[in-house]
């Protein structure tokens, strides 16, 4: 299939190199230049890219970012031909990508949300799980690319569900991790070694995905960023929006907001979110 993919950061690079990898013909764009992917023609304008494309994979930072490139200058709404899919990998706000999607099948164009879970490395090993909102019809075109770059879908209903379910499971997982950081850090100034809790936790019913994946991260105290910071506090805010239009309270979510504001300001923006418990340890006096 002929591709444009668009966004090479930390997830878009590796998918777009697995769609290669798969014998796709792909045409990339960044908006900063100089980032390429081996196999890969890159286009130096989001409108080069899109204008042959059957497929236009979308994998930008957050909403802004989306439309932008739909709608802004050089805009890829109107470079493309009707009967066009679009691709949504973002994380965006669900109201917006009901408005965009709304706004597209106006000139002919599909737009289904595709965001995905499963950090770098699930996007490096072609590994990822796709959590799709659209109709079942345009999905069933791009199972072969799903197939390049994942190894489940799972269609959650119409257009704009895809990234509805996504922000819910990014709060379980904000939470969740807050949760086990906080354990620790009151664990250490109660006199309890981190490795201690960690095999406790471990053995436990608090044995978790996230604790298997974040564990060795924290003991380690190694914060490169699989998944940002400001990425997930990106996320924190897009649940705390659909929640307001929805009329929906999330004390917690709020709560954890709140320490990722505290992490900006520390300068942790770029480490993975796991370094949620470096200023956890700061607030308490406790040295990382
Ligand atoms: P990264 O590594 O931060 O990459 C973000 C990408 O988005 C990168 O290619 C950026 O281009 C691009 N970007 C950001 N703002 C814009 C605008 N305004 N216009 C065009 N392109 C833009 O994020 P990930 O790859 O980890 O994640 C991507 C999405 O998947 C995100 O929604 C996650 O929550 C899930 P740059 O190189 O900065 O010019």
């Amino acid at each position: 299939m002929r591709i444009a993919f668009l966004g090479l950061g930390i997830m878009g690079a590796p998918m777009a190199a697995n769609l290669v990898k798969a014998g796709h013909q792909v045409t990339t764009w960044n908006r900063s230049p100089g980032r390429a992917v081996g196999g890969a023609v890159a286009a130096s304008t989001a409108a080069a890219a899109v204008h042959d494309a059957e497929v236009i994979w979308f994998c930008v930072s957050d909403t802004n970012a989306v439309e932008d490139v739909l709608f802004g200058s050089g805009s890829v709404a109107d470079a493309l031909k009707s009967g066009a899919i679009i691709a949504d990998s973002s994380t965006i706000l669900p109201s917006a990508s009901l408005r965009f999607a709304q706004q597209l099948r106006a000139k002919g164009i599909e737009y289904v949300d595709v965001p995905v879970t499963g950090s770098k490395t699930g996007a490096e090993n072609g590994e990822l799980i796709f959590i799709v909102g659209g109709s079942e019809n345009v999905l069933e075109k791009l199972h072969p690319l799903f197939a390049a770059m994942g190894k489940k879908v799972v269609r959650v209903g119409e257009q704009g569900k895809g990234v509805a379910a996504k922000i819910c499971m990014n709060l379980n997982i904000g939470l969740i991790y807050e949760g086990l950081a906080e354990g620790l850090v009151l664990a250490r100034k109660l006199g309890v070694a981190p490795e201690k809790l960690s095999e406790l936790i471990m053995a436990s019913m608090l044995r978790s995905g996230v604790a298997e994946y974040k564990l060795p991260v924290i003991l380690a105290q190694d914060f490169t960023p699989n998944f940002p910071l400001r990425l997930m506090h990106k996320d924190l805010r897009l649940m705390l929006e659909a929640a307001k239009e929805v009329g929906v309270q999330l004390p917690g979510t709020e709560a954890v907001e709140k320490i990722y504001t505290e992490c900006a300001r520390n300068g942790h923006d770029d480490d993975d979110y796991a370094a949620t418990i470096t200023v956890l340890e700061k607030m308490a006096s406790l040295s990382s």
